[in-house]
């Protein structure tokens, strides 16, 4: 008999574990390799990769010991052979800095399709070096036009005149396929693909991606993105099959108001290059062109993203991506060649994915309809499973809200029909999740169901769709309220990130309204990891921008009106500057400093004497207007003229981070005669508004912006505080005035009051919504009530982002977390708690890793848990009555090597905290 073995896994395991620990400690010189490695801005081992400057960025791994960088080294090759010590593209040789991020490429010129691997290694504050990281790689895309031998296919489906709403042609999507043979097994297969519409692309009968409305929406007539999909496992060696539906989408669909334009789309078109390493080595290319065959008789007989989508399962084709199909009666499609002046460059973010389902919680039954309630207002398409007889028609209807007698509410939703239909082809269960439209909506209603059968909530699934990236913050707190208001925002995020930022999801609009984004996107910034997002949405910006330096009020600009308003353009300056402060990136502020001065040009020539007459759509939906209507009473000059001036000094400091000292003083100067200007125009010499009304938003404004001389900062903050006081401690701001208050109230030692309001569950207030039943941000602050029913106007989305701004000072100033410098190298953590909180906490994925900051109150004893990232630093403020009541780690503050006291007030302490996990805790009576 054999002996059984006397170890078990578990102490074998064990065994290596200490044999590898030993040796490194014997031989100690290296530490725990650095992780999280990502290039330009956070893409991961990305393929079909837009840049062939990238920067690369790492973070250090959280361990007791490692407290800071003070070299590195990367090594960039073709080959990951070749590392780390013969890397043929670039080796930064070991370079003393502490930088982790960003670090521009400086090796050999990459060009398209190259595939490039890299690794770094790290020195800690002990000069101590790091083993290899692992070894990351990214496959660049087709950079340039010239890459393309492919040509824009597509059928002549305007010929049709299939008229759809408001009297606009529509276009049948199309079904368009080819067959192709390979001589030989295949080694590696790129599918280079995009679309004037949106498309979904199949192989040999197997779906390519999991991608909704690729590639998304850009400035079309300048740039469409195209998309790289490595689909080596779909390919077999001899016969394959390339099927792809392409649908109107953003490109030729209905979209904005200029109806005139609808007529007259282009119809939509595919591009696909399929590029092939065979196994002796061999390249081959598979193009579109005019051997593609095509079908509008397929079973989606209508999709528009305003409208809905109309199924007929009749007419589906099977197999019809695949080889086992005959396409006779098919017609041959059109194909044009890609002209010059239209760019075809690889997506510079990720694509919309489906990210979450919600189930249904609850059904309820209507004269011949049925509802599901999903009870939360989401974005995207229903997953139906519904039993149906043959040749009924499933109707799919949705809304918001529901009207307090029941009904569905769907004035809100305007002109868009938002509504799908789908024809059962046999008796049974059918399922069906539209495919190139999508929905904002909590309730869906069924009608044309089997109704022999009992509705079940697993009839309707709500599919969540949004830009594919992460959520990279939390923030809770002891009130419910509080953080219902905190999930209403992120819904609102997640609502409104559909590849471009938009301002609702569910009526004729969902269109890149730039005030909108410039309101909320700083808030997106804490609570997901937007940076590529952003940065894509920008360069749409920079292409939308006019000659004269206007920008268009909607990115793309699909009403083409050339009109501009100010608070909206200034997008160009406020969301490259906020994201240079979140992550410490300068490439965003390169990138869009011209874009900057020309904004500042059009700010100056729609002025006289620096007074703006620019028109805007002001401090939009401010509550209770006297004069103004939606614009808001604020007056719509001192509101230009303050945008002028703020956007002249944030190009001033984009100026001084770019080391252009001319530039900068000239804006800094530009900055000071507008103030100036702003200053003798609106308020007289005790710092109250003259010559025009006086509202909340004008001194929100004249302290935000820092636009007022010393001696009247103080008396226009005390009329602030009377106009406050006259609204019952209420607020009276919209769109621009909003995500102003924390910020003003906060610097002038406000707190109590911004919490007042923050608190107050009247209207006008954030917890009004949230008593009405909101589970998302509305567009107005009374959008509805329980007692009122919904707001009377039309324009009245309950899916809007822009309030949700309060969202940045949650983070900041309840939770705690702040960047100090920029990209977070120096954080600032100084929760300010106030009653009715007794604790809250907020988390944020910074570019060094994960911060924290979690606080407590119980009995007047106040705790503070907090995480600092490696190679940072945190300043650290915390209430306490006295140094002596003050505990780090359970002992009694002193100073170390990671603590340094580095000032006192009267009620709290300044700590310098070096990286590591603490807890704090201090008296506060
Ligand atoms: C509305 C949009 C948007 C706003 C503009 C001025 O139609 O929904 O929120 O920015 O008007």
């Amino acid at each position: 008999m054999k002996k059984k073995p006397t170890f078990s896994i578990t102490s074998l395991l064990f065994l290596s574990f200490l044999i590898v620990t030993l040796t490194s400690s014997l031989y100690g010189q290296t530490i725990e390799k650095a992780k999280e490695l990502s290039v330009s801005e956070g893409f991961i081992n990305p393929v079909g990769f837009y840049d062939n400057t990238p920067s690369f960025s790492w973070k250090l791994p959280v361990s007791e010991s490692i407290k800071s960088q003070t070299a590195y080294r990367i090594v960039v090759a073709t080959n990951k052979d070749l590392l780390p010590n013969s890397s043929d593209l670039w080796d930064s040789q070991k370079q003393n800095s502490e930088q982790s991020t960003w670090i521009n490429y400086r090796g050999v010129d990459l060009e398209s399709r190259q595939k490039v691997f890299w690794q770094i290694k790290y020195w800690d504050q002990d000069g101590k070096a790091s083993e290899w990281s692992d070894i990351n790689n990214f496959e660049l895309g087709l950079l340039s036009n010239e890459d393309w031998s492919a040509k824009w296919i597509g059928l002549d489906t305007k010929k049709e005149q299939v008229m759809g709403s408001q009297d606009n042609i529509v276009h049948r999507p199309q079904y368009l396929r080819k067959e192709f043979k390979l001589s030989n097994d295949v080694v590696s297969a790129r599918l280079y693909m995009t679309a004037k519409g949106v498309f979904d692309v199949s192989i040999n009968g197997t779906n390519v991606s999991g991608d909704v409305m690729p590639p998304g929406y850009t400035p079309y007539k300048k740039r469409i993105e195209t998309i790289t999909y490595n689909v080596t496992n779909l390919i077999a060696s001899g016969q394959n099959t390339i099927g792809v539906e392409v649908a109107p989408g953003w490109f030729s669909g209905r979209m904005g108001w200029m109806h005139s334009l609808w007529k007259d789309t282009e119809t939509p078109k595919v591009i696909c290059q399929l590029e092939f390493t065979l196994k002796d080595g061999s390249q081959v290319t598979v193009i579109s062109d005019e051997s593609w065959k095509g079908t509008t008789n397929g079973p989606i007989r209508l999709s528009e993203i305003y409208d809905g989508e109309t199924y007929d399962a009749n007419l589906e084709m099977p197999n019809w991506t695949t080889n086992q199909f005959n396409d006779n009666n098919w017609q041959p499609v059109n194909a044009f060649d890609i002209s010059g002046t239209l760019r075809l460059e690889p997506k510079r973010q990720t694509t919309v994915k489906a990210k979450m389902q919600l189930p249904t919680r609850e059904v309820l039954k209507k004269e011949g309809t049925t509802i599901f309630d999903l009870k939360q207002n989401m974005v995207g398409v229903p997953l139906l499973r519904v039993p149906m007889k043959k040749g009924e028609t499933l109707k799919v209807r949705f809304a918001e809200m529901l009207s307090p007698n029941g009904s569905f509410y769907t004035k809100n939703y305007r002109g868009a029909l938002s509504t799908d239909y789908y024809t059962a082809s046999e008796d049974g269960v059918i399922e069906y999740t539209p495919k190139f439209t999508f929905h904002g909506f909590r309730y869906v209603e069924l009608s044309g169901y089997d109704t022999t059968k009992e509705p079940s909530k697993d009839w309707v699934t709500g599919v969540v769709q949004y830009s594919d990236f992460e959520e990279n913050g939390t923030f809770t707190s002891s009130h419910e309220k509080l953080n219902q208001l905190q999930s209403n925002i992120v819904w609102g995020l997640r609502g409104n990130f559909f590849d471009i930022p938009t301002d609702c999801p569910q009526r004729d609009e969902r269109m890149g309204w730039t005030g909108d984004a410039q309101v909320f996107g700083p808030t997106s910034m804490f609570n997901a990891d937007v940076y590529k997002f952003w940065g894509s949405w920008l360069q749409s910006v920079r292409e939308s921008q006019y000659e004269n330096g206007g920008i268009p009020f909607v990115v793309p600009d699909v009403l083409y009106n050339n009109k501009v308003s100010s608070g909206w353009g200034d997008v160009c300056t406020i969301i490259p500057w906020k994201i240079y402060l979140r992550t410490g990136d300068i490439t965003i502020l390169e990138e869009n400093y011209e874009m900057m001065k020309g904004w500042l040009a059009h700010h100056k020539s729609s002025s006289k004497e620096y007074v703006s007459s620019m028109n805007t759509f002001a401090d939009w939906l401010q509550p209770y207007p006297v004069v103004g209507r939606n614009k808001g009473d604020t007056s719509q000059s001192l509101i230009g003229t303050a945008f002028f001036a703020h956007s002249a000094k944030l190009t001033a400091q984009t100026a001084a981070v770019l080391g252009k000292q001319e530039e900068q003083a000239e804006y800094e100067a530009l900055f000071a005669s507008v103030a100036k200007a702003f200053e003798r125009e609106f308020f007289d010499e005790t710092g109250k508004v003259k010559g025009v009304t006086e509202t909340q938003t004008s001194y929100l404004m004249a302290l935000a912006f820092d636009l007022l001389s010393e001696d009247k900062k103080d008396n226009a903050k005390k009329h602030l505080l009377e106009k406050i006081a006259e609204a019952d401690d209420h607020l009276r701001t919209g769109f621009l005035g909003t995500p102003l208050l924390s910020q003003v109230l906060d610097e002038t030692g406000e707190v109590n009051l911004m919490y007042k309001l923050l608190f107050n569950e009247t209207y006008p207030s954030w917890f009004y919504s949230i008593n009405q039943g909101a589970t998302t941000i509305w567009e107005r602050w009374n959008s509805y009530s329980k007692a009122e029913g919904f707001n009377p106007q039309k324009m009245n989305s309950l899916n809007h982002y822009a309030y949700g701004a309060i969202g940045e000072w949650m983070y900041e100033r309840i939770g705690g977390v702040a960047p100090l410098e920029a990209g977070y190298k120096k954080i600032r953590i100084a929760p300010k708690p106030r009653n009715p909180l007794t604790s809250a906490s907020a988390s944020v994925n910074t570019p060094y890793g994960m911060v924290s900051s979690s606080w407590e109150i119980v009995n007047d004893e106040f705790k503070l848990e907090v995480i600092v990232p490696p190679n940072t630093e945190a300043q650290v403020i915390i209430p306490a009555i006295s140094q002596s009541s003050l505990r780090a780690n359970g002992a009694v503050f002193e100073e170390d090597a990671s603590l340094k006291l580095t000032n006192r007030a009267n009620d709290s302490f300044e700590l310098l905290v070096a990286p590591g996990t603490y807890v704090f805790q201090s008296k506060l009576k």
